[in-house]
């Protein structure tokens, strides 16, 4: 008979090593602070895990590396820093920090994200810190912009004076705030200098969400309006889709389980979109965001880092069964049921529009979020002066844009006169095509990246606009997304075309996707070239073109012929698994 102190024996799975970084870390500390002190150029394996929780990447110039590999110097260590940025709103002063920062310490580009934040690239270790001190100065945190925990929370940024807006707006902000980490590492590692917080040392009770090893592994979260999913809210673990009566919202739908990333041949890893749980009251959102968090965080997979997301556990358990052991462990009133809520619109907010209050906003396009200064077209300079002499805020959408906030209407030709000065187009006078085009930042930065992606769009862009003018499609919606390896940072697996870097200039291409972000494309060709995914292109618009329904669009017509239609078409194969 097996005594006290044997081992039991376990079926459980080996936990992964970054299971046990967390645990030793007290409370995300590791040893960054020692490393950045010692003048290293870049972090243990480690702490390159723990520096995530504190909104920071360890990257590589991977342009470089071939030379430097050849000068036998080793790698050309950078870190791109993050931001949380809660419904991707910013005040002047907090945008011009941010406008500061890139040339002080980053490329000299800000890159505006897929989920409303700012990325800074090429920072070298030695001004890690001081970076994100400037980026705390003018109280903005880049805690859990990354790591095992809630990242940014999205919502609607059009600054509307109604209730819907203001609440999505208000509760994103709430949910960031209830859900951000409660260790005082960040402080110690970067804010307070060499004094260690008590947690440091305590054992249990610093995190009362997240406990001692956080979340299996990301989670993201969003509120929603169904005229307007500018957020995307079926990519996103947990989701709040507003119930709108009478111009007031009265509840949400809470949307679980949706998720991007897949790995190449492990078909048990795949995109996969929010399901409806049930229905809470407004003041009931924050509450639902934790219970929802608690769930994850006690049936995540803590073995399998590929499999660790919350969109797992939904699959793997269904819907029906997360809604009986959720109501039983973590909701402790009645569970509603969901309401029918279709999405039925998706808004970029280009161009003008008055906010309700008297002052005007301005949506401009950013092409694949990168503002920089390039030649005539001077992005960076012409925002920093807009936000600098108008006093306007920033705000960051769901589709690496940027709208400028607070403009009154006497300031509104100086604004579009500025546009003018800095080569800046007026979203009006560029191409459907490229105002819904996504891609991610993918190679240099990405260490992930197994194609090019923001620096290939454009050129594929502006080939596909021929295409579209030529078909006379220029007043279709349709959105092409591009990332570099097969975990859609730039949301490839809802879009109209989606395409995923494999190799080179192959890609793997999607088809069956809309802008409204409600259901997933599909496979339609493993390895296409680029020239080819033009060439596929045109054969299916001219198609379409012909044969669609009125108002139909381009995904879902290419739902309604199917995938061995629609290679039959293009005299492809039948697609295999990838
Ligand atoms: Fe992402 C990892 C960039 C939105 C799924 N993502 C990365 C990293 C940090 C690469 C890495 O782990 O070393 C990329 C940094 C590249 C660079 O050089 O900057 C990166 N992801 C981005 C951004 C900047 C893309 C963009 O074009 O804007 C987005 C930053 C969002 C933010 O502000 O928080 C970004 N990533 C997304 C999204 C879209 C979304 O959330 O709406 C997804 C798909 C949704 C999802 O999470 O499932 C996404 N990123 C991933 C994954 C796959 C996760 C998975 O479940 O398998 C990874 C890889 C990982 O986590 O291991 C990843
Ligand atoms: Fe990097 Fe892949 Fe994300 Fe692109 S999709 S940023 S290549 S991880």
């Amino acid at each position: 008979m097996a005594t006290d102190t044997a081992t039991p024996p376990t079926t459980e799975p080996k936990l992964s090593e970054v299971e046990g970084i967390k645990t030793a870390s007290r409370w995300l500390r590791g040893t960054l602070a020692d490393e950045m002190a010692s003048g290293a150029d870049h972090f243990n394996e480690e702490s390159k895990q723990l520096l995530k929780f504190h909104g920071s990447y360890q990257q590589e110039d991977r342009d470089a590396r071939k030379n430097r590999d050849k000068a036998g110097v080793g790698k050309h260590y950078m870190f791109m820093i993050r931001l949380k940025l809660p419904g991707g709103v910013m005040s002047a002063d907090q945008y011009l920090a941010m406008d500061e920062i890139a040339d002080k310490h980053a490329n000299g580009t800000l890159r505006l994200t897929t989920r409303q934040s700012i990325q800074f690239h090429g920072i070298v270790m030695g001004n890690l810190k001081q970076s994100i001190q400037d980026i705390n100065a003018v109280l903005i945190s880049t805690l859990g912009a990354c790591g095992d925990v809630n990242r940014n929370v999205m919502a609607c940024p059009a600054p509307l004076n109604d209730q819907p807006h203001q609440e999505a707006q208000r509760l994103a902000h709430e949910i960031a705030a209830h859900l951000a980490p409660k260790s005082n590492a960040y402080h110690d590692v970067w804010l307070n200098g060499v004094k260690q917080s008590p947690d440091a040392e305590q054992e249990d009770g610093v995190e009362p969400i997240y406990g001692k090893v956080y979340l299996p592994r990301k989670f993201k979260a969003c509120v929603s309006l169904p005229q307007d999913n500018c957020v995307d809210l079926y990519a996103n673990d947990l989701g709040f889709l507003a119930a709108i009566e009478n111009g007031k919202t009265v509840g949400y739908n809470v949307v679980i389980g949706g998720g991007f990333g897949r790995t190449s041949g492990k078909p048990d890893t795949f995109p996969h979109l929010g399901q409806a749980l049930c229905f809470v009251k407004p003041e009931e959102v924050v509450a639902a965001s934790e219970a929802v968090i608690k769930f994850f965080r006690d049936h995540g997979n803590r073995a399998n880092r590929k499999r660790a997301r919350l969109k797992y556990v939904v699959h793997d358990m269904g819907i029906a069964k997360v809604r009986e052991i959720f109501q039983e462990k973590y909701w402790d009133k009645p569970l509603v049921s969901p309401r029918d809520l279709p999405i039925t619109g998706v808004d970029l907010h280009h161009g003008w529009h008055p906010q309700g209050n008297g002052k005007w906003f301005l949506g401009l396009s950013v092409e694949n979020g990168r503002i920089k200064d390039d030649g005539s077209y001077r992005l960076r300079s012409g925002i920093r002066e807009i936000v600098k002499r108008f006093k306007a805020g920033a705000r960051v959408t769901g589709q690496q844009d940027l709208l400028i906030c607070d403009i009154s209407t006497a300031d509104r030709p100086a604004v579009d006169s500025l546009l003018n000065e800095y080569g800046i187009p007026k979203p009006e006078t560029l191409s459907l095509v490229q105002k819904w085009s996504m891609a991610c930042p993918a190679i240099p930065t990405c260490g992930l990246a197994i194609t090019e992606s923001e620096r290939a769009l454009p050129g594929m862009i502006d080939q596909m606009e021929g295409i579209v003018n030529e078909l006379g499609l220029v007043d279709e919606a349709i959105s092409i997304r591009m990332t570099g390896c097969p975990n859609g940072c730039a949301r490839p697996y809802n879009s109209d075309i989606g395409l995923v870097g494999r190799t080179g200039e192959k890609y793997t291409m999607f088809v069956g996707g809309t802008t409204r972000g409600d259901q997933l494309n599909f496979l339609l060709q493993d390895l296409v070239h680029r020239d080819k995914v033009l060439e596929y292109s045109k054969t299916l618009l001219g198609l379409y073109k012909t044969e669609r329904k009125s108002g139909e669009p381009f995904g879902d017509w290419c739902q309604r012929k199917g995938v061995a239609s629609l290679c039959g078409i293009l005299n492809l194969p039948l697609p295999k698994a990838i």
